[in-house]
Protein backbone atom coordinates (compact mmCIF):
# COMPACT_ATOMS: atom_id res chain seq x y z
CA UNK A 1 0.00 0.00 0.00
CA UNK A 2 1.01 3.06 -0.68
CA UNK A 3 1.16 5.74 2.02
CA UNK A 4 0.59 8.93 1.05
CA UNK A 5 0.53 12.10 3.34
CA UNK A 6 -1.57 16.05 2.13
CA UNK A 7 0.47 18.99 3.26
CA UNK A 8 -1.35 22.42 3.09
CA UNK A 9 0.53 25.34 2.47
CA UNK A 10 -1.98 28.12 2.71
CA UNK A 11 -0.09 31.19 1.15
CA UNK A 12 -0.25 33.65 -1.95
CA UNK A 13 3.44 35.48 -0.51
CA UNK A 14 4.96 34.60 -3.62
CA UNK A 15 2.48 36.12 -5.93
CA UNK A 16 0.52 39.26 -6.19
CA UNK A 17 -2.85 38.26 -7.08
CA UNK A 18 -4.39 37.09 -3.75
CA UNK A 19 -6.05 33.89 -3.05
CA UNK A 20 -3.79 31.13 -3.79
CA UNK A 21 -4.31 31.33 -0.09
CA UNK A 22 -7.68 29.64 0.11
CA UNK A 23 -6.27 26.90 -2.54
CA UNK A 24 -5.74 23.94 0.37
CA UNK A 25 -9.29 23.91 1.82
CA UNK A 26 -10.84 24.01 -2.18
CA UNK A 27 -9.15 20.81 -2.85
CA UNK A 28 -10.26 19.52 0.70
CA UNK A 29 -13.50 20.81 -0.17
CA UNK A 30 -13.39 18.92 -3.71
CA UNK A 31 -12.79 15.52 -1.51
CA UNK A 32 -9.14 15.40 -2.06
CA UNK A 33 -8.62 12.42 0.36
CA UNK A 34 -11.47 10.74 0.31
CA UNK A 35 -10.41 10.59 -3.24
CA UNK A 36 -7.41 9.10 -2.87
CA UNK A 37 -8.61 6.79 -0.17
CA UNK A 38 -10.55 5.19 -3.07
CA UNK A 39 -7.62 4.53 -4.88
CA UNK A 40 -6.48 2.54 -2.05
CA UNK A 41 -3.89 4.66 -0.47
CA UNK A 42 -3.53 5.16 2.96
CA UNK A 43 -3.99 9.35 2.82
CA UNK A 44 -3.45 11.12 6.33
CA UNK A 45 -4.30 14.99 5.95
CA UNK A 46 -1.64 17.03 7.91
CA UNK A 47 -3.50 20.13 8.01
CA UNK A 48 -2.74 23.41 7.41
CA UNK A 49 1.11 24.35 7.84
CA UNK A 50 0.98 27.95 9.85
CA UNK A 51 2.94 30.85 8.63
CA UNK A 52 3.82 34.66 8.20
CA UNK A 53 0.77 36.91 6.72
CA UNK A 54 0.74 38.38 3.18
CA UNK A 55 2.33 41.93 3.70
CA UNK A 56 1.01 42.66 0.30
CA UNK A 57 4.38 45.25 -0.28
CA UNK A 58 6.23 46.43 -3.07
CA UNK A 59 9.33 44.61 -4.27
CA UNK A 60 12.73 45.54 -2.37
CA UNK A 61 15.85 44.64 -4.29
CA UNK A 62 13.86 42.59 -6.70
CA UNK A 63 12.09 40.79 -4.65
CA UNK A 64 9.16 41.20 -2.64
CA UNK A 65 8.25 39.38 0.57
CA UNK A 66 11.43 37.54 0.39
CA UNK A 67 11.64 37.32 4.62
CA UNK A 68 7.80 35.49 4.43
CA UNK A 69 8.68 33.49 1.40
CA UNK A 70 11.72 32.34 3.44
CA UNK A 71 9.67 31.77 6.23
CA UNK A 72 6.95 29.85 4.32
CA UNK A 73 9.63 27.68 2.07
CA UNK A 74 11.14 26.52 5.24
CA UNK A 75 7.70 25.08 6.88
CA UNK A 76 7.35 23.14 3.33
CA UNK A 77 11.09 22.03 3.04
CA UNK A 78 10.80 21.18 7.43
CA UNK A 79 7.39 19.40 6.84
CA UNK A 80 7.84 17.51 3.49
CA UNK A 81 10.96 16.04 4.82
CA UNK A 82 9.42 14.36 7.67
CA UNK A 83 7.11 12.94 5.40
CA UNK A 84 10.21 10.93 3.30
CA UNK A 85 12.18 10.40 6.39
CA UNK A 86 8.37 8.35 6.99
CA UNK A 87 8.93 6.76 3.72
CA UNK A 88 5.43 8.20 2.70
CA UNK A 89 4.71 10.48 -0.51
CA UNK A 90 4.71 13.99 0.46
CA UNK A 91 1.43 16.11 -1.72
CA UNK A 92 2.00 19.73 -1.44
CA UNK A 93 -1.42 21.75 -1.75
CA UNK A 94 -0.20 25.12 -2.27
CA UNK A 95 0.10 27.76 -1.98
CA UNK A 96 1.66 30.08 -4.67
CA UNK A 97 4.66 27.90 -6.65
CA UNK A 98 7.58 29.70 -4.76
CA UNK A 99 6.79 26.76 -1.94
CA UNK A 100 8.34 24.29 -4.61
CA UNK A 101 11.19 25.60 -3.50
CA UNK A 102 11.17 24.10 -0.09
CA UNK A 103 9.49 20.69 -1.26
CA UNK A 104 12.02 20.41 -4.23
CA UNK A 105 14.69 21.56 -1.98
CA UNK A 106 13.58 19.09 0.68
CA UNK A 107 13.37 16.19 -2.18
CA UNK A 108 16.91 16.74 -3.29
CA UNK A 109 18.50 16.20 0.35
CA UNK A 110 16.54 13.21 0.46
CA UNK A 111 17.50 11.89 -3.25
CA UNK A 112 21.23 12.73 -2.00
CA UNK A 113 20.74 10.54 1.10
CA UNK A 114 19.10 7.56 -0.33
CA UNK A 115 21.63 7.68 -3.51
CA UNK A 116 18.51 8.11 -5.92
CA UNK A 117 18.63 10.28 -9.14
CA UNK A 118 16.13 13.35 -9.04
CA UNK A 119 13.67 13.64 -11.88
CA UNK A 120 11.54 16.96 -11.97
CA UNK A 121 8.82 17.14 -14.13
CA UNK A 122 7.44 21.10 -13.88
CA UNK A 123 4.04 21.53 -15.67
CA UNK A 124 3.30 25.00 -16.21
CA UNK A 125 2.31 27.86 -18.46
CA UNK A 126 5.42 29.73 -17.06
CA UNK A 127 9.26 29.10 -17.36
CA UNK A 128 9.24 30.55 -13.28
CA UNK A 129 12.80 30.98 -14.32
CA UNK A 130 13.50 34.73 -13.70
CA UNK A 131 16.06 35.80 -10.99
CA UNK A 132 15.65 38.78 -9.05
CA UNK A 133 17.67 41.50 -11.44
CA UNK A 134 15.32 40.06 -14.68
CA UNK A 135 12.30 39.42 -13.21
CA UNK A 136 9.54 42.03 -14.07
CA UNK A 137 7.69 41.50 -10.63
CA UNK A 138 9.45 40.58 -8.23
CA UNK A 139 6.91 37.96 -7.26
CA UNK A 140 8.93 34.83 -6.04
CA UNK A 141 6.76 32.69 -7.60
CA UNK A 142 8.06 33.71 -10.89
CA UNK A 143 11.76 32.44 -9.80
CA UNK A 144 11.57 28.87 -8.40
CA UNK A 145 13.16 27.41 -10.79
CA UNK A 146 16.34 29.79 -11.17
CA UNK A 147 16.29 29.30 -7.15
CA UNK A 148 16.56 25.67 -7.39
CA UNK A 149 19.20 25.52 -10.05
CA UNK A 150 21.29 28.29 -7.54
CA UNK A 151 20.21 31.20 -8.77
CA UNK A 152 18.49 33.98 -6.64
CA UNK A 153 19.06 35.00 -2.20
CA UNK A 154 21.23 32.40 -0.50
CA UNK A 155 18.02 32.01 1.72
CA UNK A 156 16.29 30.02 -0.88
CA UNK A 157 18.74 28.66 -2.66
CA UNK A 158 20.81 26.76 -0.45
CA UNK A 159 17.57 25.17 1.92
CA UNK A 160 18.78 21.73 1.16
CA UNK A 161 23.04 23.06 1.45
CA UNK A 162 24.04 22.77 -2.48
CA UNK A 163 21.84 24.13 -5.23
CA UNK A 164 18.83 21.22 -5.31
CA UNK A 165 18.63 20.35 -9.01
CA UNK A 166 21.51 20.14 -11.71
CA UNK A 167 19.39 21.49 -15.37
CA UNK A 168 19.53 17.94 -16.64
CA UNK A 169 17.45 17.05 -13.60
CA UNK A 170 14.51 18.92 -14.69
CA UNK A 171 11.98 18.98 -17.58
CA UNK A 172 9.38 22.17 -18.24
CA UNK A 173 6.14 21.09 -19.84
CA UNK A 174 3.27 23.29 -21.23
CA UNK A 175 5.16 26.50 -21.42
CA UNK A 176 4.06 29.18 -23.01
CA UNK A 177 4.28 32.58 -21.20
CA UNK A 178 8.04 33.35 -21.16
CA UNK A 179 9.75 36.39 -20.09
CA UNK A 180 12.90 36.84 -22.96
CA UNK A 181 15.54 36.70 -19.97
CA UNK A 182 13.77 33.76 -19.08
CA UNK A 183 13.97 32.43 -22.64
CA UNK A 184 17.90 33.21 -22.50
CA UNK A 185 18.07 31.66 -19.25
CA UNK A 186 16.42 28.04 -19.59
CA UNK A 187 18.05 28.23 -23.31
CA UNK A 188 21.73 28.55 -21.59
CA UNK A 189 21.78 26.00 -19.48
CA UNK A 190 19.84 23.37 -21.80
CA UNK A 191 16.88 23.03 -19.73
CA UNK A 192 14.68 20.00 -21.58
CA UNK A 193 11.59 21.93 -22.34
CA UNK A 194 7.96 21.02 -24.54
CA UNK A 195 6.39 24.08 -24.58
CA UNK A 196 3.32 24.06 -26.18
CA UNK A 197 4.14 24.27 -30.02
CA UNK A 198 6.46 21.11 -29.20
CA UNK A 199 2.72 19.53 -27.39
CA UNK A 200 1.14 20.52 -30.87
CA UNK A 201 4.02 19.12 -33.08
CA UNK A 202 4.81 15.69 -31.35
CA UNK A 203 1.58 15.11 -29.44
CA UNK A 204 1.76 14.55 -25.80
CA UNK A 205 2.32 11.15 -25.87
CA UNK A 206 5.91 11.34 -27.73
CA UNK A 207 6.59 14.24 -25.05
CA UNK A 208 6.04 12.20 -22.06
CA UNK A 209 7.62 9.29 -23.29
CA UNK A 210 9.90 11.65 -24.13
CA UNK A 211 10.20 13.14 -20.99
CA UNK A 212 10.36 9.86 -18.81
CA UNK A 213 12.67 8.08 -20.65
CA UNK A 214 15.73 8.59 -18.33
CA UNK A 215 13.50 7.29 -15.73
CA UNK A 216 14.33 3.91 -13.99
CA UNK A 217 13.72 1.74 -10.78
CA UNK A 218 16.46 4.33 -8.70
CA UNK A 219 14.51 7.00 -9.99
CA UNK A 220 12.62 9.45 -7.56
CA UNK A 221 9.98 11.59 -9.65
CA UNK A 222 8.50 14.90 -8.72
CA UNK A 223 5.72 16.38 -10.01
CA UNK A 224 5.83 20.19 -9.88
CA UNK A 225 1.82 21.27 -11.35
CA UNK A 226 0.92 24.87 -11.58
CA UNK A 227 -2.85 24.47 -12.61
CA UNK A 228 -2.27 27.72 -14.66
CA UNK A 229 -0.52 24.92 -17.21
CA UNK A 230 -3.97 23.81 -17.68
CA UNK A 231 -6.46 25.92 -20.54
CA UNK A 232 -7.98 28.60 -18.56
CA UNK A 233 -11.15 27.40 -20.23
CA UNK A 234 -11.37 24.27 -18.05
CA UNK A 235 -9.41 25.97 -14.86
CA UNK A 236 -10.22 29.72 -14.45
CA UNK A 237 -9.20 29.06 -10.79
CA UNK A 238 -5.46 30.68 -11.39
CA UNK A 239 -3.89 33.86 -10.84
CA UNK A 240 -1.79 34.01 -13.89
CA UNK A 241 -3.92 32.15 -16.90
CA UNK A 242 -2.53 32.03 -20.24
CA UNK A 243 -4.90 31.22 -23.12
CA UNK A 244 -4.27 28.03 -25.03
CA UNK A 245 -3.07 25.34 -22.52
CA UNK A 246 -3.42 21.58 -22.71
CA UNK A 247 -6.46 19.72 -22.61
CA UNK A 248 -8.22 17.82 -20.47
CA UNK A 249 -7.81 15.05 -22.34
CA UNK A 250 -4.00 15.50 -22.99
CA UNK A 251 -3.47 16.56 -19.30
CA UNK A 252 -5.39 12.89 -18.27
CA UNK A 253 -2.73 11.12 -20.71
CA UNK A 254 0.17 12.34 -19.22
CA UNK A 255 -1.29 11.61 -15.41
CA UNK A 256 -1.68 8.00 -16.63
CA UNK A 257 1.65 7.92 -18.23
CA UNK A 258 3.06 9.15 -14.94
CA UNK A 259 1.19 6.63 -13.30
CA UNK A 260 2.73 3.79 -15.29
CA UNK A 261 6.15 5.29 -15.24
CA UNK A 262 6.07 3.90 -11.21
CA UNK A 263 8.47 6.30 -10.05
CA UNK A 264 6.25 9.35 -8.50
CA UNK A 265 8.03 9.94 -5.03
CA UNK A 266 6.56 13.48 -4.53
CA UNK A 267 4.17 16.20 -5.69
CA UNK A 268 3.27 19.87 -5.72
CA UNK A 269 -0.54 21.14 -6.71
CA UNK A 270 -0.51 24.69 -6.91
CA UNK A 271 -1.16 28.10 -8.02
CA UNK A 272 -5.40 26.99 -6.76
CA UNK A 273 -7.19 30.45 -6.66
CA UNK A 274 -10.48 29.39 -5.10
CA UNK A 275 -11.35 33.56 -5.33
CA UNK A 276 -11.34 33.34 -8.91
CA UNK A 277 -12.64 29.76 -10.05
CA UNK A 278 -16.14 28.73 -11.13
CA UNK A 279 -17.63 26.77 -8.39
CA UNK A 280 -14.83 25.01 -7.65
CA UNK A 281 -14.77 23.32 -10.92
CA UNK A 282 -10.41 23.92 -10.96
CA UNK A 283 -10.09 22.00 -7.56
CA UNK A 284 -12.34 19.56 -8.61
CA UNK A 285 -10.41 18.77 -11.76
CA UNK A 286 -7.56 18.87 -10.00
CA UNK A 287 -8.61 16.03 -7.57
CA UNK A 288 -10.09 13.97 -11.13
CA UNK A 289 -6.05 14.14 -12.49
CA UNK A 290 -4.39 13.48 -8.69
CA UNK A 291 -6.79 10.17 -9.12
CA UNK A 292 -5.10 9.42 -12.70
CA UNK A 293 -1.54 10.05 -11.36
CA UNK A 294 -2.16 7.69 -8.18
CA UNK A 295 -3.39 5.12 -11.09
CA UNK A 296 -7.13 5.83 -11.80
CA UNK A 297 -7.96 4.69 -15.41
CA UNK A 298 -10.11 4.30 -17.91
CA UNK A 299 -8.66 0.86 -19.38
CA UNK A 300 -9.72 -2.45 -16.38
CA UNK A 301 -5.83 -2.90 -15.43
CA UNK A 302 -4.42 -3.77 -12.27
N1 LIG B 1 3.52 31.29 -11.74
N2 LIG B 1 6.96 35.46 -15.53
C1 LIG B 1 6.03 36.23 -14.68
C2 LIG B 1 6.78 36.78 -13.48
O1 LIG B 1 6.21 37.62 -12.78
O2 LIG B 1 7.93 36.41 -13.24
C3 LIG B 1 4.84 35.37 -14.27
C4 LIG B 1 5.15 34.31 -13.28
C5 LIG B 1 3.99 33.39 -12.94
C6 LIG B 1 4.43 32.36 -11.96
O3 LIG B 1 2.44 31.23 -12.30
O4 LIG B 1 3.85 30.36 -10.90
MN1 LIG C 1 12.22 7.22 0.31
MN1 LIG D 1 4.48 28.22 -11.66
MN1 LIG E 1 2.40 29.41 -13.89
Amino acid sequence: MQHLSLIGAPTDVGASVLGASMGPDAMRIAGIAQALRQRGLDVEDRGNLVGPANPQQAAQGGFRHLAEVTAWNRLVFGAVSAELSAHRLPLLLGGDHCLAIGSISAVARHCRQAGKRLRVLWFDAHADANTPASSPSGNLHGMPVACLLGDGPADLTSLAGPPALQPGALCLIGVRSVDATEKRYVNDRGIEVYDMRSIDEIGMRTVMTQALQCVDADTHLHVSFDLDCLDPDIAPGVGTPVRGGPTYREMQLCMEMLADCGALGSVDIMELNPALDVRNQSAELAVDLLESLFGKSTLMRA
